[in-house]
Protein backbone atom coordinates (compact mmCIF):
# COMPACT_ATOMS: atom_id res chain seq x y z
CA UNK A 1 0.00 0.00 0.00
CA UNK A 2 1.57 3.72 -0.60
CA UNK A 3 0.23 6.54 1.13
CA UNK A 4 -2.70 6.61 -1.82
CA UNK A 5 -3.92 3.44 -0.05
CA UNK A 6 -4.32 1.49 -3.31
CA UNK A 7 -2.15 -1.92 -4.31
CA UNK A 8 -0.36 -2.11 -7.51
CA UNK A 9 -0.40 -4.08 -9.81
CA UNK A 10 2.18 -7.04 -10.22
CA UNK A 11 2.57 -9.58 -12.89
CA UNK A 12 2.09 -12.06 -9.78
CA UNK A 13 -1.39 -10.25 -8.58
CA UNK A 14 -2.97 -9.88 -11.41
CA UNK A 15 -4.58 -13.42 -12.09
CA UNK A 16 -6.42 -12.06 -8.54
CA UNK A 17 -7.01 -9.28 -9.77
CA UNK A 18 -8.76 -10.28 -13.18
CA UNK A 19 -10.44 -12.85 -11.39
CA UNK A 20 -12.19 -10.13 -8.55
CA UNK A 21 -13.45 -8.25 -11.87
CA UNK A 22 -16.00 -9.93 -13.72
CA UNK A 23 -15.81 -7.81 -16.77
CA UNK A 24 -12.54 -8.91 -16.99
CA UNK A 25 -13.05 -12.56 -15.84
CA UNK A 26 -15.49 -12.96 -18.60
CA UNK A 27 -13.07 -12.18 -21.43
CA UNK A 28 -9.64 -13.98 -19.88
CA UNK A 29 -9.30 -17.08 -18.05
CA UNK A 30 -7.09 -16.01 -14.85
CA UNK A 31 -6.78 -19.60 -13.73
CA UNK A 32 -5.05 -20.16 -16.92
CA UNK A 33 -2.78 -17.00 -17.28
CA UNK A 34 0.11 -18.15 -19.20
CA UNK A 35 1.70 -14.65 -20.08
CA UNK A 36 1.90 -11.33 -18.13
CA UNK A 37 4.50 -9.01 -19.09
CA UNK A 38 5.03 -4.99 -18.20
CA UNK A 39 5.25 -3.47 -21.52
CA UNK A 40 5.09 0.56 -20.50
CA UNK A 41 7.15 2.56 -21.96
CA UNK A 42 5.86 6.18 -21.33
CA UNK A 43 6.72 8.26 -19.19
CA UNK A 44 4.22 8.33 -16.62
CA UNK A 45 2.48 4.55 -15.97
CA UNK A 46 2.97 0.38 -15.61
CA UNK A 47 1.20 -1.43 -18.67
CA UNK A 48 0.69 -4.97 -18.67
CA UNK A 49 -0.64 -6.92 -21.38
CA UNK A 50 -1.69 -10.37 -20.10
CA UNK A 51 -2.43 -13.32 -22.17
CA UNK A 52 -4.48 -16.38 -21.36
CA UNK A 53 -3.78 -20.13 -22.63
CA UNK A 54 -6.91 -20.00 -25.18
CA UNK A 55 -5.04 -16.83 -26.49
CA UNK A 56 -7.17 -14.13 -25.26
CA UNK A 57 -5.55 -11.05 -24.30
CA UNK A 58 -6.14 -7.66 -22.73
CA UNK A 59 -4.37 -5.12 -21.47
CA UNK A 60 -4.02 -3.53 -18.19
CA UNK A 61 -2.93 -0.10 -17.63
CA UNK A 62 -2.28 1.10 -13.86
CA UNK A 63 -1.56 4.91 -12.78
CA UNK A 64 1.28 5.58 -10.45
CA UNK A 65 0.93 7.88 -7.58
CA UNK A 66 4.26 9.44 -9.22
CA UNK A 67 5.96 9.76 -12.83
CA UNK A 68 7.43 6.91 -13.66
CA UNK A 69 10.54 8.49 -15.82
CA UNK A 70 11.89 10.24 -12.23
CA UNK A 71 10.47 7.95 -9.40
CA UNK A 72 8.63 8.84 -6.29
CA UNK A 73 10.38 12.43 -6.18
CA UNK A 74 7.78 13.52 -9.06
CA UNK A 75 4.34 13.14 -6.91
CA UNK A 76 1.82 13.07 -9.61
CA UNK A 77 -2.08 12.06 -9.30
CA UNK A 78 -3.37 9.07 -9.99
CA UNK A 79 -6.59 10.47 -10.88
CA UNK A 80 -4.84 10.61 -14.47
CA UNK A 81 -6.53 7.05 -15.08
CA UNK A 82 -9.79 8.13 -14.81
CA UNK A 83 -9.58 11.20 -17.02
CA UNK A 84 -8.33 8.82 -19.53
CA UNK A 85 -10.91 6.31 -19.14
CA UNK A 86 -13.41 9.28 -19.58
CA UNK A 87 -11.49 10.60 -22.45
CA UNK A 88 -11.67 7.17 -24.28
CA UNK A 89 -15.18 6.64 -23.67
CA UNK A 90 -16.06 10.34 -25.25
CA UNK A 91 -13.31 10.07 -28.02
CA UNK A 92 -14.84 6.25 -28.74
CA UNK A 93 -18.07 8.12 -29.41
CA UNK A 94 -16.53 10.44 -31.57
CA UNK A 95 -14.19 8.37 -33.96
CA UNK A 96 -14.75 4.67 -32.57
CA UNK A 97 -12.60 3.12 -35.70
CA UNK A 98 -9.59 5.35 -34.58
CA UNK A 99 -9.56 4.97 -30.53
CA UNK A 100 -8.67 2.01 -28.37
CA UNK A 101 -11.47 0.26 -26.84
CA UNK A 102 -11.65 0.34 -23.03
CA UNK A 103 -13.11 -2.67 -21.46
CA UNK A 104 -13.15 -1.70 -17.59
CA UNK A 105 -12.17 1.46 -15.17
CA UNK A 106 -11.53 0.48 -11.81
CA UNK A 107 -11.35 4.09 -10.09
CA UNK A 108 -10.07 2.41 -6.75
CA UNK A 109 -6.90 0.86 -8.11
CA UNK A 110 -6.71 3.33 -10.72
CA UNK A 111 -6.82 1.13 -13.41
CA UNK A 112 -7.82 1.22 -16.72
CA UNK A 113 -7.92 -2.03 -18.74
CA UNK A 114 -8.57 -2.07 -22.98
CA UNK A 115 -7.93 -4.16 -25.52
CA UNK A 116 -4.64 -5.59 -26.75
CA UNK A 117 -3.22 -3.83 -29.65
CA UNK A 118 -0.11 -6.13 -29.83
CA UNK A 119 -1.11 -6.69 -33.87
CA UNK A 120 -0.50 -2.94 -34.15
CA UNK A 121 3.02 -0.78 -33.94
CA UNK A 122 3.64 2.19 -31.80
CA UNK A 123 3.90 4.88 -34.90
CA UNK A 124 7.11 6.43 -33.17
CA UNK A 125 8.70 3.05 -33.89
CA UNK A 126 7.39 2.32 -36.52
CA UNK A 127 8.79 5.87 -38.30
CA UNK A 128 12.00 5.14 -36.44
CA UNK A 129 12.48 1.56 -38.44
CA UNK A 130 11.48 3.63 -41.62
CA UNK A 131 8.26 2.20 -42.54
CA UNK A 132 5.69 4.11 -44.59
CA UNK A 133 2.01 3.49 -43.48
CA UNK A 134 0.69 5.58 -45.97
CA UNK A 135 -2.68 6.85 -44.90
CA UNK A 136 -2.52 6.81 -40.98
CA UNK A 137 -1.66 10.51 -41.10
CA UNK A 138 -4.77 11.41 -42.54
CA UNK A 139 -6.92 9.19 -40.25
CA UNK A 140 -4.95 10.76 -37.85
CA UNK A 141 -6.89 14.27 -38.64
CA UNK A 142 -9.77 12.57 -39.55
CA UNK A 143 -9.72 11.61 -35.73
CA UNK A 144 -8.81 14.96 -34.14
CA UNK A 145 -11.66 16.49 -36.56
CA UNK A 146 -14.11 14.24 -35.35
CA UNK A 147 -13.43 15.02 -31.77
CA UNK A 148 -13.28 18.30 -32.16
CA UNK A 149 -16.65 18.95 -33.97
CA UNK A 150 -18.17 16.24 -31.94
CA UNK A 151 -17.20 17.85 -28.91
CA UNK A 152 -17.31 21.90 -29.11
CA UNK A 153 -20.04 24.06 -29.16
CA UNK A 154 -20.03 23.27 -32.99
CA UNK A 155 -21.42 20.00 -32.51
CA UNK A 156 -23.22 19.76 -29.29
CA UNK A 157 -25.40 21.55 -27.22
CA UNK A 158 -24.15 24.52 -25.12
CA UNK A 159 -25.40 23.30 -22.09
CA UNK A 160 -23.58 19.61 -22.32
CA UNK A 161 -20.78 21.50 -23.64
CA UNK A 162 -20.61 23.83 -20.39
CA UNK A 163 -20.86 20.43 -18.13
CA UNK A 164 -18.50 18.89 -20.38
CA UNK A 165 -15.80 21.18 -19.76
CA UNK A 166 -16.65 21.14 -16.20
CA UNK A 167 -16.25 17.32 -16.09
CA UNK A 168 -13.15 16.74 -17.80
CA UNK A 169 -10.82 19.52 -16.05
CA UNK A 170 -7.22 17.97 -15.75
CA UNK A 171 -5.41 20.42 -13.72
CA UNK A 172 -2.76 18.20 -12.56
CA UNK A 173 -1.53 16.77 -16.36
CA UNK A 174 -2.43 20.43 -17.70
CA UNK A 175 0.81 21.69 -15.32
CA UNK A 176 2.94 18.90 -16.48
CA UNK A 177 2.20 20.61 -19.61
CA UNK A 178 2.51 23.55 -19.54
CA UNK A 179 5.77 23.81 -17.20
CA UNK A 180 7.32 21.59 -20.00
CA UNK A 181 6.39 22.59 -22.68
CA UNK A 182 5.56 26.30 -22.79
CA UNK A 183 8.00 27.14 -19.46
CA UNK A 184 11.07 25.09 -19.20
CA UNK A 185 12.11 24.80 -22.73
CA UNK A 186 13.53 29.02 -22.09
CA UNK A 187 13.41 29.02 -18.63
CA UNK A 188 15.74 26.13 -17.18
CA UNK A 189 14.95 24.80 -13.77
CA UNK A 190 17.53 21.98 -13.81
CA UNK A 191 15.34 19.24 -16.14
CA UNK A 192 16.88 20.49 -19.33
CA UNK A 193 19.21 18.77 -21.03
CA UNK A 194 21.21 18.60 -24.44
CA UNK A 195 24.74 17.36 -25.84
CA UNK A 196 26.99 19.49 -25.26
CA UNK A 197 27.86 20.66 -29.45
CA UNK A 198 23.61 21.84 -28.75
CA UNK A 199 24.32 24.30 -25.63
CA UNK A 200 24.89 27.60 -27.96
CA UNK A 201 21.83 26.21 -29.39
CA UNK A 202 19.37 25.87 -26.38
CA UNK A 203 20.92 28.91 -25.55
CA UNK A 204 20.09 30.79 -28.77
CA UNK A 205 17.03 29.09 -27.90
CA UNK A 206 16.02 30.80 -24.67
CA UNK A 207 17.66 34.43 -25.37
CA UNK A 208 15.22 34.51 -29.05
CA UNK A 209 12.60 36.98 -27.08
CA UNK A 210 10.17 36.14 -30.25
CA UNK A 211 10.53 32.82 -29.45
CA UNK A 212 9.20 33.47 -25.71
CA UNK A 213 7.05 36.08 -26.63
CA UNK A 214 5.53 33.14 -28.81
CA UNK A 215 5.27 30.52 -26.10
CA UNK A 216 3.38 32.93 -23.53
CA UNK A 217 0.95 33.44 -26.29
CA UNK A 218 0.91 29.13 -27.04
CA UNK A 219 0.96 28.99 -22.78
CA UNK A 220 -2.26 31.18 -22.44
CA UNK A 221 -3.95 29.96 -25.26
CA UNK A 222 -3.58 26.23 -23.66
CA UNK A 223 -5.08 27.46 -20.36
CA UNK A 224 -7.71 29.56 -21.42
CA UNK A 225 -9.09 28.20 -24.84
CA UNK A 226 -11.76 25.82 -24.15
CA UNK A 227 -12.84 24.79 -27.65
CA UNK A 228 -13.17 21.49 -27.72
CA UNK A 229 -12.24 17.72 -25.74
CA UNK A 230 -8.49 17.37 -27.15
CA UNK A 231 -5.92 14.28 -26.71
CA UNK A 232 -3.96 16.37 -25.33
CA UNK A 233 -0.65 14.28 -25.87
CA UNK A 234 -0.98 13.51 -29.34
CA UNK A 235 2.06 12.41 -30.06
CA UNK A 236 3.50 9.40 -32.46
CA UNK A 237 4.18 7.32 -29.11
CA UNK A 238 0.50 8.02 -28.72
CA UNK A 239 -0.90 6.46 -32.28
CA UNK A 240 -0.92 2.72 -33.06
CA UNK A 241 -0.44 1.98 -36.56
CA UNK A 242 -0.51 -1.18 -38.95
CA UNK A 243 -1.07 -2.13 -42.12
CA UNK A 244 -4.18 -3.02 -43.43
CA UNK A 245 -5.27 -5.46 -45.74
CA UNK A 246 -7.34 -3.45 -48.74
CA UNK A 247 -5.96 -5.24 -51.98
CA UNK A 248 -3.59 -3.28 -53.78
CA UNK A 249 -4.53 0.03 -52.32
CA UNK A 250 -1.53 1.13 -49.52
CA UNK A 251 -3.68 1.64 -46.08
CA UNK A 252 -3.09 1.58 -43.01
CA UNK A 253 -5.15 0.64 -39.30
CA UNK A 254 -4.67 3.23 -37.22
CA UNK A 255 -5.35 3.58 -33.38
CA UNK A 256 -4.91 6.70 -31.12
CA UNK A 257 -4.85 5.73 -27.18
CA UNK A 258 -3.18 7.06 -24.24
CA UNK A 259 -5.46 10.49 -23.63
CA UNK A 260 -4.57 10.91 -20.30
CA UNK A 261 -3.93 14.46 -21.06
CA UNK A 262 -7.18 15.45 -22.20
CA UNK A 263 -9.21 18.37 -21.16
CA UNK A 264 -10.68 21.06 -23.01
CA UNK A 265 -8.35 23.19 -24.43
CA UNK A 266 -7.43 24.36 -28.03
CA UNK A 267 -7.61 21.82 -30.71
CA UNK A 268 -4.59 23.00 -32.81
CA UNK A 269 -2.51 21.97 -29.69
CA UNK A 270 -3.08 17.77 -30.83
CA UNK A 271 -2.61 18.84 -34.26
CA UNK A 272 0.77 20.55 -33.85
CA UNK A 273 1.56 18.01 -31.75
CA UNK A 274 1.50 15.90 -34.31
CA UNK A 275 3.42 18.12 -37.26
CA UNK A 276 6.28 18.35 -34.58
CA UNK A 277 6.54 15.01 -34.49
CA UNK A 278 6.99 14.59 -38.49
CA UNK A 279 9.57 16.96 -37.90
CA UNK A 280 11.63 14.59 -35.59
CA UNK A 281 11.10 11.87 -38.24
CA UNK A 282 11.99 13.67 -41.04
CA UNK A 283 14.93 14.95 -39.11
CA UNK A 284 15.88 11.72 -38.32
CA UNK A 285 15.83 10.44 -42.10
CA UNK A 286 17.62 13.24 -42.60
CA UNK A 287 20.58 12.72 -40.05
CA UNK A 288 20.97 9.46 -41.31
CA UNK A 289 21.40 10.49 -45.03
CA UNK A 290 17.45 9.53 -46.60
CA UNK A 291 16.46 12.77 -48.05
CA UNK A 292 13.91 11.10 -49.98
CA UNK A 293 12.35 9.41 -46.59
CA UNK A 294 13.16 12.67 -44.80
CA UNK A 295 10.80 14.46 -47.29
CA UNK A 296 7.73 11.98 -47.11
CA UNK A 297 7.57 12.25 -43.49
CA UNK A 298 7.16 16.12 -43.93
CA UNK A 299 5.11 15.29 -46.67
CA UNK A 300 2.65 13.47 -43.96
CA UNK A 301 1.48 16.95 -42.48
CA UNK A 302 -0.23 17.86 -45.88
CA UNK A 303 -1.69 14.25 -45.61
CA UNK A 304 -2.75 15.00 -41.60
CA UNK A 305 -4.22 18.86 -42.59
CA UNK A 306 -6.26 17.65 -45.55
CA UNK A 307 -7.53 14.74 -43.39
CA UNK A 308 -8.18 17.34 -40.82
CA UNK A 309 -10.04 20.06 -42.45
CA UNK A 310 -12.21 17.53 -45.60
CA UNK A 311 -13.53 15.62 -42.11
CA UNK A 312 -14.13 18.89 -40.41
CA UNK A 313 -16.15 20.64 -43.55
CA UNK A 314 -18.12 17.53 -43.95
CA UNK A 315 -19.33 17.39 -40.34
CA UNK A 316 -19.80 21.55 -40.76
CA UNK A 317 -23.06 20.59 -42.58
CA UNK A 318 -24.22 19.27 -39.29
CA UNK A 319 -23.49 22.32 -36.52
CA UNK A 320 -25.80 22.89 -33.78
CA UNK A 321 -25.80 26.91 -34.78
CA UNK A 322 -25.69 27.60 -38.34
CA UNK A 323 -26.59 31.14 -38.90
CA UNK A 324 -23.58 32.86 -37.79
CA UNK A 325 -21.28 29.90 -38.06
CA UNK A 326 -21.90 29.87 -41.41
CA UNK A 327 -19.45 28.56 -44.18
CA UNK A 328 -16.97 31.47 -44.09
CA UNK A 329 -16.88 31.17 -40.37
CA UNK A 330 -15.47 27.47 -41.00
CA UNK A 331 -12.83 28.50 -43.60
CA UNK A 332 -11.69 31.13 -40.70
CA UNK A 333 -11.85 28.84 -38.09
CA UNK A 334 -9.31 26.46 -40.22
CA UNK A 335 -7.07 28.98 -40.94
CA UNK A 336 -7.15 30.37 -37.68
CA UNK A 337 -6.23 26.48 -36.46
CA UNK A 338 -3.33 26.02 -39.19
CA UNK A 339 -1.74 28.70 -37.38
CA UNK A 340 -2.12 27.75 -34.04
CA UNK A 341 -0.85 24.52 -34.91
CA UNK A 342 1.93 25.94 -35.97
CA UNK A 343 2.65 27.78 -32.76
CA UNK A 344 1.95 24.97 -30.87
CA UNK A 345 4.40 22.56 -33.06
CA UNK A 346 6.89 25.05 -32.28
CA UNK A 347 6.32 24.74 -28.81
CA UNK A 348 6.49 20.98 -29.08
CA UNK A 349 9.36 20.87 -30.97
CA UNK A 350 11.68 22.30 -28.62
CA UNK A 351 10.60 20.83 -25.49
CA UNK A 352 11.63 17.17 -27.30
CA UNK A 353 15.13 18.46 -27.90
CA UNK A 354 15.99 20.63 -24.60
CA UNK A 355 13.60 19.29 -22.23
CA UNK A 356 13.21 16.47 -19.87
CA UNK A 357 10.63 14.42 -21.71
CA UNK A 358 12.56 13.49 -25.29
CA UNK A 359 11.98 11.19 -28.18
CA UNK A 360 13.27 8.06 -29.95
CA UNK A 361 13.41 9.80 -33.18
CA UNK A 362 16.45 12.25 -32.06
CA UNK A 363 17.57 10.33 -28.91
CA UNK A 364 18.73 7.54 -30.37
CA UNK A 365 20.92 9.07 -33.42
CA UNK A 366 24.63 8.88 -32.43
CA UNK A 367 25.81 12.02 -31.15
CA UNK A 368 27.60 13.24 -34.28
CA UNK A 369 24.61 13.29 -36.00
CA UNK A 370 22.18 13.82 -33.31
CA UNK A 371 24.01 17.54 -33.05
CA UNK A 372 22.61 18.37 -36.25
CA UNK A 373 19.31 17.39 -35.89
CA UNK A 374 19.13 18.18 -32.62
CA UNK A 375 20.00 21.90 -34.15
CA UNK A 376 18.26 22.33 -36.81
CA UNK A 377 14.57 20.84 -35.33
CA UNK A 378 15.63 24.01 -33.01
CA UNK A 379 16.09 26.67 -35.57
CA UNK A 380 12.94 25.16 -36.92
CA UNK A 381 11.17 25.74 -33.82
CA UNK A 382 12.00 28.99 -33.31
CA UNK A 383 10.66 29.86 -37.53
CA UNK A 384 7.51 28.49 -36.83
CA UNK A 385 7.54 30.80 -33.31
CA UNK A 386 8.63 33.65 -35.54
CA UNK A 387 6.16 32.89 -38.77
CA UNK A 388 2.53 31.21 -37.52
CA UNK A 389 0.49 34.19 -38.08
CA UNK A 390 1.85 33.87 -42.11
CA UNK A 391 0.84 30.57 -42.40
CA UNK A 392 -1.98 30.25 -44.83
CA UNK A 393 -1.39 26.30 -45.98
CA UNK A 394 -0.04 23.23 -44.85
CA UNK A 395 2.89 23.93 -47.33
CA UNK A 396 4.10 27.13 -45.87
CA UNK A 397 4.93 25.15 -42.29
CA UNK A 398 6.97 22.54 -44.58
CA UNK A 399 8.38 25.04 -46.43
CA UNK A 400 9.37 26.93 -43.02
CA UNK A 401 10.62 23.46 -41.69
CA UNK A 402 12.09 21.51 -44.63
CA UNK A 403 14.38 25.04 -45.27
CA UNK A 404 16.28 23.92 -41.48
CA UNK A 405 15.87 20.55 -41.62
CA UNK A 406 17.88 20.29 -45.02
CA UNK A 407 20.80 21.87 -42.83
CA UNK A 408 21.25 18.71 -41.21
CA UNK A 409 22.12 17.33 -45.26
CA UNK A 410 25.11 20.06 -45.73
CA UNK A 411 26.67 19.12 -42.26
CA UNK A 412 26.74 15.22 -43.33
C1 LIG B 1 6.42 14.02 -16.65
S1 LIG B 1 5.60 13.49 -18.02
C2 LIG B 1 6.57 13.97 -19.36
C3 LIG B 1 5.89 13.90 -20.64
O1 LIG B 1 5.44 12.58 -20.89
C4 LIG B 1 4.15 12.61 -21.47
O2 LIG B 1 4.11 11.80 -22.59
C5 LIG B 1 3.87 14.05 -21.81
O3 LIG B 1 4.33 14.40 -23.09
C6 LIG B 1 4.65 14.76 -20.77
O4 LIG B 1 4.93 16.08 -21.09
MG1 LIG C 1 1.63 9.27 -22.77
Amino acid sequence: MTAHEYEFLTTENIPDYIASQPELARRIDSSNIVECKEVGDGNLNVVFIVTDGNGESLVLKQSLPYVRMTGEGWPMTPERANREAHALARQYGADPVHTVSLFKHDPDRYVIAMEDLSSYTVWRTALNNGERHEGAARQVGEFVARLAFATSVYGMDRFDYAQAVAETQNPDLCTITEDLVFTEPAFDIGRNEVLPANEPDARALAEDSIFVAAMGQAKFMFMTHAEALIHGDLHTGSVMVRQANQGELASSDVRVFDPEFAFYGPVAFDVGAVFANFTFASARARALGEDERAQWCLDQVHELWEGFEVTFRELWAGRENPTVWDSAHCEWQLGQWLRESTLFASAKMARRIVGAAKVTDIQTLAPAVREHAARAVLRASRACAAGWQDIHASADFTRLVGDELTAIGTSR
